[in-house]
């Protein structure tokens, strides 16, 4: 069997199965494939030296090997904090208004991919199947190739590809997707962008695209599909169950005092639509006076990428906004909005979710978004939560049954949570049943299964959406 190579940005480091971990189903997934293959995850260690020198960190826990390298200052400064976070990352959620474009960005991230190519290339060996993820390292493929490497080499992106008419806007962006050709597999997480995708193909670069996703540019052939992530959800049933998790559940039952529980769970990011969450809550209170002192919304929202001054920006915005909500509404008795700046690990997390009436899931646009899928694995099958969640999501192509909203909407938002809390259990059984179907059909190991078989060669059936969602 061919050995599999995983590269990535990060590496997260795989912990050893006996300990109760709270490694993320990603990475769980992956450490799993890499087990099953024999491989080698590549990426960053997340250190910083001052000056590059290529040498490789080899680390062996539990069957997985990780190879990791320290980038210099001004590449983290250039491709991760610049190219990836500040150009890449707006551009690719729709914010053209957030993107930055800076010569020394694209000439850092170029430089970066060129690093990793140089010194992962020696550690690959003819068979290996290589799989290479995310916006951090689009170019990596053609510099593989340049080094000589002949392997079936794939591409997965994590975050949604954007309408043609917003990537024109980046300066160098053909030779940007040009360089995406290089590659053998490309994968989206949902037809939506796999259809942007194929559109700036044919408009930008004159190329086709045939019935089963396989693209032809010129005499460079490369197969491109949909493959919805998911998450472990056998293992977050696994977690459900641990004393920490059962801790967190009633921690946060008992702190609500008998009032229904809201629950928001991102990363602070501008993407995840939370300043629009919070006035849709404010308008649900404003409308709705006999909810008032009986619903706690509890927002969970840990510090990302805080060397980028646009989120220094929106949390800013969000201390604000939720002190003025609560200095509005609250009692001496209740606090509208609990706002928590702090990552919980997967036992707390899905404590909370199981103890929560209704999650509030309301990016204003998303690769895929698997806080979704947790809420619904949590649930008690026999008196589930209420799923609200934006139309914008990846997720929603598989959701359907959840209350799905225009998550710009202050309107949508608060009718959806009335409707949540007042919703009868037949209901929120019924939809229930109908979410947890594809979140356990297509799980996480049904998702690099699929990706590797297709990469390998291999005919795959892959899953298809519930129901077309227009967006
Ligand atoms: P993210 O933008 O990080 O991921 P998401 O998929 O929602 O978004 O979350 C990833 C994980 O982080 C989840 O497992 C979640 O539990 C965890 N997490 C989020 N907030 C947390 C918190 N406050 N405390 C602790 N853990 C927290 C990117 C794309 C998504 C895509 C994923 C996977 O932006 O669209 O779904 O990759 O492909």
């Amino acid at each position: 069997m061919n050995r599999l190579i995983v590269i990535s940005n990060r590496v997260s480091t795989p912990k050893p199965r006996s300990a109760n971990g709270s490694q993320g189903g990603l990475s769980v997934a992956l450490s799993a494939a890499l087990r099953e293959y024999r491989g080698l995850w590549f990426g960053w260690s997340g250190e910083k030296t001052d000056e590059f020198t290529g040498q490789i960190n080899l680390h062996r826990e539990d069957g997985v090997t990780t190879a990791t390298i320290d980038l210099e200052e001004q590449d983290v400064d250039e491709y991760y904090n610049g190219y990836a976070n500040r150009t890449l990352w707006p551009l690719f959620h729709y914010r053209i208004d957030l993107a930055e474009y800076d010569r020394s960005f694209g000439s850092g991230y170029e430089r970066v991919n060129e690093r990793f190519a140089e010194t992962v290339t020696p550690l690959i060996e003819p068979d290996d199947l290589v799989w290479v993820h995310d916006y951090h390292l689009i170019p990596l493929g053609q510099q593989l190739r340049q080094r000589g490497l002949k392997n079936r080499i794939g591409f997965f992106l994590h975050i949604p590809w954007p309408p043609q008419k917003l990537v024109v806007s980046l300066p160098f962006h053909q030779r940007l997707v040009r360089s995406m050709l290089a590659y053998d597999l490309i994968g989206f997480q949902t037809e939506e962008w796999l259809d942007s995708f194929h559109h700036y193909i044919e408009r930008e670069l004159g190329g086709t695209v045939e019935p089963d996703g396989t693209i032809q540019v010129g005499d460079r052939r490369v197969k491109t599909a949909a493959f919805p992530i998911g998450i472990d959800v056998a293992e977050f049933e696994n977690v459900l169950e641990l004393e920490d998790a059962k801790h967190a559940f009633q921690t946060l039952q008992r702190s609500a005092e008998g009032k229904k529980v809201i629950i928001g769970v991102d990363r602070l990011d501008y993407s995840k639509g939370l300043e629009e969450r919070f006035l849709g809550y404010r308008r649900f209170l404003e409308e709705n006076e006999e909810w008032r002192g009986r619903v706690s919304f509890l927002q969970i929202a840990p510090p990302s990428r805080e060397e980028v001054h646009t989120y220094e920006a929106i949390r800013e915005r969000l201390d604000e906004l939720s002190g003025r909500v609560n200095g509005e509404f609250a009692h001496v008795d209740w606090v509208p909005i609990r706002y928590v700046n702090q990552g919980y690990p997967r036992e707390g997390l899905s404590g909370f979710y199981r103890a929560s009436d209704v999650g509030l899931v309301t990016p204003l646009r998303d690769g895929m978004n698997l806080v979704a899928k947790e809420y619904v694995a949590a649930q008690d099958p026999a008196d589930p939560g209420v799923l609200i969640l934006s139309r914008f999501a990846g997720a929603a192509h598989q959701l359907s049954d959840a209350l799905l909203i225009n998550p710009y909407s202050k309107d949508e938002i608060s009718d959806a949570i009335r409707s949540a809390l007042e919703m009868p259990r037949a209901e929120r059984i019924r939809r229930w049943e109908s979410l947890i179907e594809p979140v356990r059909k297509d799980d996480v190991l049904a998702w690099r299964h699929a990706f590797v078989a297709a990469l390998a060669g291999e005919t795959v059936e892959l899953p298809q959406p519930t129901e077309a969602v227009v967006v």
